[in-house]
This record gives structure tokens, sequence and C-alpha cells, in this order.
């Protein structure tokens, strides 16, 4: 019998056991699958602990979310097909909801489809490798909790191993003498840390602008964020401020590239994260930056030169578990032979040409129809059917009110592109929303 593996059951994975068991659901004949995760639990990202640095077992934490964290983006536009939120909750809930709630809501669907047993929990992949000769692979995992290695073999590979989750960590001059804490995002857990004290956040992306935003919320003195490449340029409210590059620090002084001086009591690195497979050999591992469509991948998914290992949520995110269950239902139908492959010459001039377009993108609005038309492509040939011209529409509002206002955005209501249903406004305001609890969000 053909046997997939599937390396992590977060959502990406999630998404892949939903395709096979509503394929078995549909009475098809569908292959063995086996996830590996390394957790305790699925999830993925979204299991919050309130570990950093190593986990029980001695491996490396895999989460990188913290407390307080609520949907950066509105439900509405990641919502799953086949699984609405009404549905979930039974009855329309706001639009921006709590980590706790989005957890519950990926699990949810998992759950409702009995596909529990199909994934080993305590699995760490450490290693895959593929024969030539047989073209099969041989996975080999450590099962954390006997502390016994088992190799098996399967016919396919699907990676859903995340790329959040090992942190970039650039050096600057003078920081190993900075006398407070110094930090990655990926070990951020509690604003609260930080109440009183003044904050340098260096980067200008999502973590950035999240942590800066709830740390001011949670009590900060002061933010100041400095950047690379450019700015965010939101309409900061007081007490958070955007400044050239830090170009060193003298004890608690950091000099910036444009001239300024601030002295800092903490300093959280949220300069992203590193595509880190270190178990796969080199012929097999994707290297990339953080792009929206990464290299060497086919319908950004298909390795090219071995279309047998498959690559779930490797794309930067504007679109995250609908697009992660476009992919992986896209997957499942090329290895149940639904949907053939062209030639490794056809995918890589197919790639490239997505990559030329996706270089000449100018702005957040083109981004999103970039990724609006990769999601669309994929669906095409796919019983996974969702209105993607709703999610863009409200992607581009969503970019809109934050433009306009950086900490009244998550107050705003969208209309699912699954139900049609209009969500409520929540009853309180985010900024003045402490309790992130699902039973304080559903009132
Ligand atoms: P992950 O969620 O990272 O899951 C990967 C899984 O693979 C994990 O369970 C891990 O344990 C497992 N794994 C890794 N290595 C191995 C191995 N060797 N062997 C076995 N198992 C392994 N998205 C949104 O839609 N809305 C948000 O508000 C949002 N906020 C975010 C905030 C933060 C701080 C971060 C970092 C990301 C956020 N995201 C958000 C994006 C996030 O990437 C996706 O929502 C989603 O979690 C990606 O799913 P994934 O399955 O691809 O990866
Ligand atoms: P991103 O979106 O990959 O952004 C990384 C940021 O880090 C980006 O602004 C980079 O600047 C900056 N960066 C990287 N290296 C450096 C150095 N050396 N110096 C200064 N700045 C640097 O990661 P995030 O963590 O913000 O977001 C990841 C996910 O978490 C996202 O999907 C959200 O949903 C939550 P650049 O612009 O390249 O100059």
């Amino acid at each position: 019998m053909t046997r997939v593996a599937i390396i992590g059951a977060g959502p990406s994975g999630l998404a892949q056991l939903r395709a096979f068991q509503s394929a078995a659901a549909a009475g098809s004949e569908v292959p063995e699958v086996v996830c590996f995760e390394r957790q305790g639990d699925w999830g993925g990202l979204w299991n919050y602990t309130w570990r950093t640095g190593t986990d029980e077992f001695g491996e490396p934490v895999h989460s990188s979310m913290y407390r307080y964290l609520w949907s950066n983006g509105p439900k509405e536009c990641l919502e799953f097909a086949d699984y609405s939120f009404d549905e979930h909750v039974g009855k329309p809930i706001p639009s921006f909801p709590p980590r706790e709630l989005l957890r519950d809501y990926i699990i949810g669907r998992a759950n409702n489809s009995n596909v529990r047993d199909w994934v080993r929990f305590n699995h760490a992949v450490r290693d895959v490798q593929f024969s030539n000769a047989t073209g099969q692979f041989t996975v080999r995992a450590t099962n954390l909790v006997d502390n016994v290695d088992i190799e098996e073999i399967f016919d396919y590979v699907v990676v859903a191993t995340g790329h959040f989750s090992v942190p970039n960590i650039p050096q600057f001059e003078g920081i190993d003498q900075f006398p407070g804490r110094v930090i990655h995002g990926h070990d951020f857990r509690d604003a609260v840390e930080f109440a009183g004290q003044r904050l340098l956040i260096v980067g200008a992306s999502y973590s950035a602008e999240d942590i800066a935003l709830q740390s001011l919320k949670y009590g900060a003195k002061s933010v100041t964020c400095t950047y690379r490449t450019s700015a965010m340029g939101f309409d900061w409210p007081d007490g958070i401020e955007e400044l050239p590059l830090v170009e060193r620090f003298d004890g608690r002084a950091a000099h910036f590239s444009g001239g300024d001086t601030r002295e800092f009591d903490a300093v959280v690195l949220c300069t992203g994260y590193l595509h880190h497979f270190p178990f796969l050999p080199e012929g097999l591992r994707l290297a990339t930056h953080n792009r929206l469509y990464p290299g060497t991948l086919y319908k950004g998914v298909f390795w090219i030169a071995n279309s047998k290992v498959m690559y779930l949520g490797m794309q930067d995110q504007y679109y995250t578990f609908s697009m992660f269950d476009a992919q992986a239902w896209y997957a499942r139908d090329v290895i149940l032979g639904r949907i053939l492959l062209p030639s490794a010459s056809d995918m890589a001039a197919d790639a490239k040409t997505w990559q030329s377009r996706e270089e000449a993108l100018e702005d957040p609005i083109q981004e999103i129809d970039f990724q609006t038309d990769y999601c669309k492509d994929l669906c095409q040939e796919l019983d996974y059917g969702l209105d993607w011209d709703l999610a863009c529409d409200n992607f581009k509002h969503w970019e809109h009110y934050k433009e306009e206002n950086i900490v009244t955005y998550r107050n705003n209501a969208f209309r699912s592109p699954v139900t049609g249903t209009e969500a409520p406004t929540h009853h309180t305001e985010w900024w003045a929303a402490m309790d992130d609890s699902s039973e304080s969000f559903l009132g």
C-alpha cells in the first residue's frame, strides 16, 4: 500500500490529514498516512507554552506565540471552506479572535475528522533519505517518550514543519554589553514583563508591529522600533516611535543611523525566522528567505527535483489556514493520481513565471492580489471552494483599516467568504480588552 509521511501537525499538517480524510469519507481509497509530530499535541504554533529554549525532552521549543495574542488578520480571511466559524462556535462571532479561540477552531475540525490515530505525537523526525533504487523514502524519527528511534519506508513525504520557529538573530556592535534583557520575538511570552520599561524593537514587520503595540498596551513606558529597509509608517499612538536602523550599542544607549541616540531597558529582536530543515538532505532541502513564492517549488508545494517531496505553508502569509488547505488538497490529488504533474522543466518554468511576477510587486494590495491568484490557481482543479474574491476584498479593507489606525483596526467586522455571515463587532474595543480568554471574547 502507498504510504505518506506528513511531518508536523500544525495547521498545514492538519490540512493534509483533513484532505485525505475527506477523500476517504467520499468513498475514495486513500494511502496509509502517518503524521509525525514533535509536540505532545496538535496545533503547531498555536499551542502556547510558557517554556522558552528547550522543552521537557531537550528539543527546541516550537511555539513563537505569546499571551494576549489576537488574530492579526480577520478570521474571514483564513476560514476553512469546509468548516465555518459559525459551525464551530454555533453563533456569529467578531472578526479578530484571540489565540485560544483560533486554536480551538483549528483542532475542532481535526477532532471532527477522527484523524488523531494517524498522528504519532512526541515523535521528532531526524532524517529523511531517498533511494533512487526503490523510489522510496526512509524516515527516521525519535519517539521522545521512550527515547527510541524508529525507521519506516514511505512513498511520499509532506513537510509541514512551519517556518516561524527558528529565530533569525543578527549581531549588533556592543549588544553583548547591553545591561538589560535581549530576546528574540520567538521567546517573547508576556508583555507585562516590560511594564514601565523603555523597549527597543528591531524589525519592521508583523512581529515588530504587534509586540510594540501590545507592550505599550500592557504598560511599557516607551517603545522604539528600528528598521533596516523601511519604516512600518503607521500613525502610532503616543509612546511608539520609529527610527532608522540601530548602528551600535554603548551600555544602555543605542545609536541609530539617522544620528539619534536613546537609552533602553530591554531589546526585542523581531528580525524574522529561518526556513530550517535539519532533517532533510541537501538535495531535498528548501532554502529560501520569507517570500510569497519560495524557490524551486512547483505550485508553491512540489519540490521540482523530486516531486514526491511536498512542502506546505512555506510562503510568507497573508492567507493561512485556507491556503494551507488548498495546497494540501492539491498534494492529495497528485498523490491520488487525480492530477498529473508536468515535466520538471515545465514545472520550473511555471515557478519562475510566478516568481518574476512576485518580484515586480510594489505594495501590500498587489501582494494580496498575488496570493489570492495563487490560491485560486490551486483551487481551479480541486473540490475546495470558497469565495476567494470576498476574502481578497476583506484583506484589502483590513490593510486600509490598519493604515487608517493601527490601534483600532481590530474593532472592524467582516463578512464570511464561506457562509456570507456578517460578523458582529466585539463587546470591547481591542485596546481596552485586556482579557484574551475565549470565555471573555465570546461574552
Ligand atoms: P506550524 O504552526 O509552525 O506547525 C508546524 C508543526 O511541525 C509544529 O507542530 C511542530 O512541532 C512540528 N515539527 C517541526 N519540526 C518537526 C520535526 N522535526 N518532527 C516532527 N514535527 C515537527 N497566522 C494567522 O492566520 N493569524 C495570526 O494571527 C497569526 N499570528 C502569528 C503570530 C506569530 C507570533 C507567528 C510566529 C505566526 C503567526 N501566524 C498567524 C502564522 C502561522 O504561521 C500560521 O497560522 C500557522 O501556524 C502555520 O502553520 P504550519 O502548520 O505551517 O506551521
Ligand atoms: P518577517 O515578516 O519575516 O519580518 C522580519 C523583519 O525582520 C523584517 O522587517 C526584516 O527587515 C527584519 N530584519 C531581518 N533581519 C534584520 C536585521 N539584520 N536588521 C534589522 N532588521 C532585520 O517576520 P515576523 O516575525 O515579523 O513575522 C512572522 C510571522 O509572525 C507573520 O506571518 C505574522 O503572522 C506573525 P527587512 O524589511 O527585511 O529589512
